[in-house]
């Protein structure tokens, strides 16, 4: 907000602009696949180390100084700010948010509270902390969109199929009204937090909206997607909205009000750019498979990405989903030198 990193590649591709190089951050960089993150984390829970702004701030920096991204995540998780509202949730090892009770009934909706006014102060500090240190490279920072948080408070805990919460928004819709209501507002105030403290852009991850038919999206699921990014409408960074499995509903996404658009990797860039129009800009869409293929293979294949992705505005090279954890980490140091020099070399 106060121009330091408004020149920067990421931010001018953001907002439309081709830079010199091709940008280029990798969802889930921060975390899994570094030896100096698992060494960091030794002993303490997932939650721990992200309401720890020491912690928290020094594994967003972690990805940044091994590969020379052009931008930092904000280390946290989705479910951080439900856990500040007083939901009794968990990260558990190996499988992800797993929550005391499941949230299915209007009572148990009731029963959900606002986030008091200090409660998200430890990420207030740890998102500061970070853009101190980085100086001109910008912080991104992000939250689940209520859909995908749905996800998990309904069936409480990860699903293959998020069936119980898809049944829910049609079986009681005042029920799922209030609960997705609920869910941007803490969401919202999420991301607000992570903008006025320092960071530069945010990504909306509405992850498992990819199981739902357009329909339904833009029924029971885009509005509260729209009140959620409402809350740093006023702040004026760049908002990168982003599913798996999306092709579908790639341009209902992009109407919710958000700036550029994550694809993943089941749609080449250039068709993509097709469906939303030219003018908006893409992010994407290494496979993460790719990344333990050998290396001439892995090559020809970001490279081929980078050339669908000049059919968009712009484009800032990511993968189409996160870091798988087994992921060699200088294979991406190697894509990040790849984008900087091919990716100048046919700009
Ligand atoms: O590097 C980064 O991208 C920053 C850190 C980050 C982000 C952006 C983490 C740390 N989580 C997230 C977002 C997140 N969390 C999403 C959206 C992005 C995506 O689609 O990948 C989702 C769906 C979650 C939920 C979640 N948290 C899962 C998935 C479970 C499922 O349903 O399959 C898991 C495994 C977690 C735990 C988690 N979050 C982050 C880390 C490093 C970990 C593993 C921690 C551990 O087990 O100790």
């Amino acid at each position: 907000m106060d121009g330091r990193t408004a020149d920067s590649p990421i931010i001018r591709a953001y907002r439309g602009d081709r830079p010199d190089t091709v940008p280029v951050w990798f969802m889930r960089q921060a975390g899994r696949s570094l030896p100096e993150y698992r060494a960091l984390r030794v002993g303490t829970k997932m939650l721990d180390a992200c309401l720890n702004p020491e912690m928290s701030s020094e594994i967003s920096l972690q990805p940044v100084r091994r590969h020379g991204v052009d931008a930092g995540i904000f280390f946290s998780d989705i479910v951080v700010p439900l856990k500040l509202a007083g939901v009794d949730v968990d990260i558990v090892p190996g499988r992800g948010p797993v929550l005391g009770a499941p949230i299915r009934s209007a009572a148990d909706v009731a029963a959900l509270r606002e986030l008091a006014p200090d409660a998200l102060a430890p990420i207030s500090e740890g998102v500061a902390r970070t853009v101190a240190q980085l100086g001109t490279t910008p912080l991104i920072g992000f939250a689940g969109a209520p859909f995908t948080l749905a996800a998990y408070l309904v069936e409480g805990g990860p699903s293959k199929d998020h069936l119980r919460a898809r049944t829910l928004m049609h079986a009681d819709p005042l029920v799922w009204d209030a609960l997705l209501t609920w869910a941007a507002g803490v969401t919202g105030a999420f991301l607000r937090a992570q903008v006025l403290a320092g960071a530069s852009a945010v990504q909306l991850f509405d992850s498992w909206v990819g199981s739902l038919s357009v329909a339904d999206y833009e029924s029971r699921v885009a509005p509260f997607s729209r009140q959620a990014i409402a809350h740093v409408a006023d702040l004026a960074v760049p908002v990168v909205h982003f599913g798996v499995g999306t092709g579908e509903l790639l341009r209902s996404m992009h109407a919710i009000g958000a700036d550029v658009m994550g694809v993943d990797d089941r749609l080449p860039l250039d068709t993509a750019s097709a469906r939303l129009g030219a003018a908006v800009p893409l992010q994407g869409n290494i496979n993460p498979a790719m990344l333990a293929a050998p290396w001439p293979v892995l090559e020809a294949h970001v490279l081929d990405v980078i050339a669908r992705g000049r059919t968009a505005t712009s484009h800032v090279l990511n993968l189409g989903h996160g870091v798988p954890p087994e992921t060699d980490p200088d294979v991406l140091t190697r894509i990040v030198q790849l984008a900087h020099r091919d990716g100048a070399a046919h700009a």
